[in-house]
């Protein structure tokens, strides 16, 4: 694979960081964002919260009750999604600029391939200062970015600097930078995949210098196909494509639910509707192929595409090639279900 610069933009403690901006009077202050505490008897989970309340061991997804155990002086606000998805945009059309190829992977992040635009880390770095400093000037936020040789190390050089930061980790650095760090610093190692990777070796506490003993074949057999992956990730490997946006013509509808939620019954149903709608739009024209997206809980977004000789489609037939990507995304994960979308694409 040919040499790329990969550059990974993620904002600072993103909707916490934005009810900073908005509430002045609340800086410096423990802010909570997710569910009502409700004197701390609420259900549901903490969105995000800011550095000053993480200082008490609040974080994403702990329980909104146990949020106000650890931490009963804190502002706890309330999600305000429609605000946090403009100021996305916003952040977006600025990061956009930079790259041809830009793949926003939730409402506040996104990787770019700068291959082509920057000859060096040292030019690519520069494009970092210039996304960050261009941010803050518009929408008075931090972020932090990270730049590496593929998604994986942009990605890590992210979380290294967090927050307000930016660092570079060149290639022959990669290697030797991550193997002191835990298994679950590689994408797709959780803790069940730790835990079976620990008992494999014997050993507590496994980095992932540890985890390049075991042979590709033991890996392989292990956990199949992701074991392959595995392999080549221990190792600062990964060949995943930045996937632009596509500029092509398209027509496309998307629909949030009420609740997120994994009843297959209910998302299918709307999904019949989306593609119902989206094929009356573009019925008159030649289809080449369509877009199924689906956003979870956590709002990480996914796509997953098909594409055919363009031609005059039937509803039926887009439905059921969608619906069969689309329920790919149930299978694949367990998490609850935002919001999905369906989109055809028309040749230009
Ligand atoms: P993250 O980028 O994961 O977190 P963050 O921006 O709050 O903090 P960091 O500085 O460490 O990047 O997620 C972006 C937003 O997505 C976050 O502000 C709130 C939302 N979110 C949830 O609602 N639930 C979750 O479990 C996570 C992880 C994020
Ligand atoms: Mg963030
Ligand atoms: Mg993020």
């Amino acid at each position: 694979m040919k040499k790329r610069i990969i550059l990974h933009i993620d904002m600072d403690y993103f909707f916490a960081q934005i009810e900073e901006r908005e509430n002045p009077q609340f800086k410096g202050k423990p802010i909570v964002v997710g569910a009502d505490p409700r004197g701390g008897k609420g259900r549901g989970v903490v969105s995000t919260a800011n550095y000053e309340a993480r200082s008490f061991g609040i974080k994403s997804a702990t329980p909104i009750s146990r949020a106000f155990r650890l931490c009963p002086q804190a502002v706890f606000l309330p999600v305000n999604m429609d605000f946090y998805e403009k100021v996305s945009l916003s952040v977006f059309k600025i990061v956009s600029k930079k790259a041809k190829k830009v793949e926003k992977v939730s409402l506040d992040e996104a990787y770019l391939d700068l291959s082509d635009k920057c000859r060096s880390y040292k030019e690519a770095e520069k494009v970092g200062e210039e996304i960050k400093k261009e941010i803050y000037k518009k929408e008075r936020l931090t972020c932090t970015v990270g730049i590496g040789e593929n998604k994986m190390m942009a990605k890590i050089a992210c979380e290294l600097a967090k927050p307000d930061g930016l660092k570079v980790i060149k290639p022959s650095q990669t290697k030797k930078i991550i193997e002191e760090m835990p298994l679950e610093t590689i994408p797709g190692i959780g803790p069940k995949t730790k835990e079976a990777i620990q008992k494999y070796l014997k050993k507590k506490n496994a980095k992932i210098k540890d985890a390049r003993k075991i042979k590709k074949e033991k890996l392989i057999d292990l956990f199949g196909k992701r074991g392959d992956d595995f392999y080549h990730k221990l190792r600062g490997v990964d060949n995943s494509l930045v996937e632009g946006e596509r500029k092509a013509k398209s027509v496309g509808k998307e629909h949030t639910f009420q609740k997120d939620t994994r009843d297959p019954e209910k998302i299918i149903k709307v999904f019949r509707r989306l593609v119902g709608d989206v094929y009356r739009q573009a019925k008159e024209e030649k289809i080449k192929g369509l877009v199924v997206v689906c956003r979870f809980e956590d709002f990480e977004t996914h796509t997953k595409q098909a594409s055919f000789e363009p031609g005059n489609y039937k509803e039926d037939f887009l439905y059921k090639k969608g619906v069969s990507l689309l329920l790919r995304f149930l299978t694949r994960s367990n998490k609850k279900i935002r919001l999905i979308g369906f989109r055809v694409s028309l040749p230009e």
